[in-house]
């Protein structure tokens, strides 16, 4: 089952349940049903999610939407999709795949004469995972991911998102473009948090695809393109079967002594890295597409100080 958040002129922001090229509108505030947030702290587990979801659909019988005039820059005057979930918690698990270790050593050689602490967290038991960002630093598609007015290195990072359910249970997939100031990261490990944390630093979407659409998850295509005035500067892609950890070892990972609100996002790491020429710049346009998941595509603007 594919869910999706949209806004319609006049009513706000809308529940979807996307069948097919039609999307049904499942909102209902009588059922306590405002958000997809609020569908999935109702559904609890991912059968409950998909059985809430259809149970809704039965019982309003409301006109359904286009899904693909639904995927249009977003507009007061026009429906256009809106970010899938608001995530109270975003999270990310980071040097995932061989390829991220690997370019982020070599750099952080070049920058500060030291190699080695990516490929050393890429080996460890423990894998990197850290806070990225809460529901107001969040965009969905066609609204603008931003880049930081002091960084002058900001890169795409498109990722394998999950949302979980209480108790970590893996309810959805989503696409997750990680934004990142790799300039500040570069700098020194210990400005992490500002590489990554800061407004407008991740886009989600274009929808949530349940748990049991999805028969594998580590075979997954991920197609990343930067298109900069209307020419396709960069394309590349990788597949989930390179991940170097299960999901549910970094679910137990972001669980241990900790407690994550229902709907949370974890975001699984980049195997996708942009050279650094291709640093965002204002104007440029990122698409991400993930295999069952479909394309998220932001523009870009540069924040000015
Ligand atoms: O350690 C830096 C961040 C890693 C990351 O975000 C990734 O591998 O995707
Ligand atoms: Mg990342």
């Amino acid at each position: 089952m594919k869910l999706v958040q949209f806004f319609l002129p006049g009513k706000g922001k809308r529940v979807g349940l996307v069948r097919g090229d039609r999307v049904l509108d499942i909102t209902s505030p009588e059922e306590g049903v405002h958000s997809v947030l609020d569908l999935v702290e109702q559904g609890k587990t991912p059968s409950g999610l998909v059985r809430r979801a259809e149970w809704l659909a039965r019982r309003l019988h409301r006109k359904a939407m286009d899904w693909p005039a639904l995927q249009r820059t977003p507009s007061r005057r026009a429906a256009h999709l809106l970010i899938p979930i608001d995530p109270p918690e975003v999270w990310g698990a980071g040097v995932t795949y061989k390829r991220s270790a690997e370019f982020r050593d070599e750099d952080a050689a070049a920058a500060q004469g030291k190699k080695g602490i990516y490929d050393h967290v890429y080996e460890s038991p423990r894998p990197e995972v850290f806070f990225k960002a809460t529901a107001a630093r969040c965009v969905g598609p066609g609204a603008p991911v931003l880049v930081r007015s002091d960084s002058r290195l900001t890169a795409a990072e498109p990722e394998l998102a999950i949302v979980l359910g209480t108790h970590g249970a893996i309810l959805a997939f989503t696409a997750c473009n990680d934004v990142s100031a790799w300039d500040i990261e570069r700098e020194n490990p210990l400005f992490l948090p500002q590489s990554k944390i800061y407004l407008g630093c991740c886009a989600l979407g274009p929808c949530l695809v349940t748990a049991d659409e999805i028969a594998d998850p580590y075979a997954l295509q991920i197609r990343c393109s930067i298109i900069r005035g209307g020419t396709t500067v960069f394309s590349e892609s990788a597949n989930t079967s390179q991940l170097h950890r299960r999901l549910e070892e970094l679910v137990s990972w972001l669980l241990k002594d900790n407690v994550i609100p229902p709907g949370t996002v974890l975001s699984t790491g980049t195997g996708i890295m942009v050279p650094n020429e291709l640093a965002l710049r204002d104007g440029d346009q990122v698409d991400i597409e993930i295999q069952a998941i479909g394309r998220l595509s932001n523009p870009v603007r540069q924040l000015k100080s």
